[in-house]
């Protein structure tokens, strides 16, 4: 049975854990502790408030999104070493309160990205939307550019940051990330927690960095990196479904138990490396929304699902991709699929 998710952004997120228990079939909160910078040991106490807060609005807190991973260890700078023990000493505190899952990204310096955060689609929704001809006029050590994914850095840190990378290439990040995870899921196999590495959203390089989780070929080579079971994939339809040979259902069927979490949303190709973040709904974009359900169904998941970025509408206003109301459409669509899903297996 999977179990459906809302992510949540802390006391400062206009989408309240009161309105979020409202949505039908909600089984738990996603969430983070967001003012921790990357690198640092989350405080016990810290997370124990944040399990209470969550639980006494009548959800779980059994997923973090995202204990992100210091610069450190994707470059591998010389001082990784104490940034890997620290991510280790969060993830068994973690464990220890009850999560089951920790989703984090393997992204050089920028997270998820994006060329318009406000497009007006035709029916007055407001879209996130990317388009790769303006991306690449975009220069975030010029311009004041900022997503909300994005680390607050001042532009002397980021264009610091950005020197350190200039010899960094994919294979370094690969054995990077190898070197990482090999202490990691050790710890993991210890106390019981799966990581779930989220794509590279869009996947491919953004101006000028390295990403490497893209596509099957390399989600393949990830999985192999170390073939515990707690080194798996937050399977993201809208990330990877943006490049047409990216099929989702086959890769669902293809990874199976190693995928724990599952970000489902849709997305509409508009051109060759383009795209709009549509509705949830199948016929709104590019993806077979049924079909994505009716994989999960037969490899018989039971991880986490959440709706992923909405559109704006009926004059909402929040953080980018996640207010409340589209992605309460999105939940409830995604459990009406599902549930036809579950009967019409159980009536065959
Ligand atoms: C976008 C999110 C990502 C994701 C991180 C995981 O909305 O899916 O920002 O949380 O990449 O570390």
């Amino acid at each position: 049975m999977m179990k459906m998710t809302f992510r949540w952004y802390g006391d400062h997120d206009p989408v309240t854990l009161d309105k979020i228990r409202q949505i039908p079939g909600m089984y738990g909160i996603v969430s983070s502790l967001h003012d921790i910078p990357a690198g640092e040991v989350w405080p016990e106490e810290r997370i124990i408030e944040h399990k209470n807060k969550i639980e006494a609005a009548g959800l779980t807190f059994e997923v973090v999104e995202s204990v992100p991973v210091h610069e450190s260890i994707k470059i591998g700078a010389p001082d990784r070493d104490q940034y890997i023990d620290n991510y280790c000493t969060t993830l068994r505190r973690l464990a220890k309160n009850g999560v089951k899952v920790v989703c984090y990204n393997f992204m050089p310096v920028f997270d998820w990205m994006r060329s318009e955060l406000n497009h007006k689609l035709p029916d007055g929704s407001e879209a996130l939307i990317y388009v790769d001809e303006i991306a690449k006029t975009m220069n975030p050590l010029v311009a004041d550019i900022s997503l909300p994914a994005w680390e607050n850095y001042d532009k002397d840190e980021l264009k610091a940051l950005l020197t350190k990378y200039q010899s960094v290439t994919e294979e370094d990040l690969w054995n990077n990330l190898k070197y990482f995870l090999e202490k990691v899921i050790k710890v993991c196999d210890e106390v019981k927690i799966k990581m779930a590495i989220h794509p590279d959203d869009p996947p491919w390089s953004i101006f000028g960095l390295p990403r490497i989780i893209v596509d099957e070929t390399n989600l393949d080579r990830f999985l192999n990196l170390v073939p515990s079971v707690n080194n798996g994939l937050t399977l993201c339809s809208g990330s990877l479904g943006v490049n047409p040979k990216n099929n989702i259902p086959e890769m669902i069927r293809r990874y199976g138990d190693r995928i724990h979490f599952m970000h489902a949303r849709n997305i509409k190709i508009t051109g060759e490396r383009c795209f709009e973040e549509a509705a949830h709904k199948s016929e709104c974009g590019s993806l077979d929304m049924y079909e994505i359900i009716r994989a999960l169904y037969d490899v018989g998941f039971d991880g986490y699902i959440r709706p992923d970025h909405g559109r704006m509408i009926w004059g909402e206003t929040g953080q980018a991709g996640y207010g409340l109301f589209d992605r309460a459409l999105g939940a409830t669509y995604l459990n009406g699929l599902y549930e036809a899903v579950v009967k019409n297996n159980s009536e065959k």
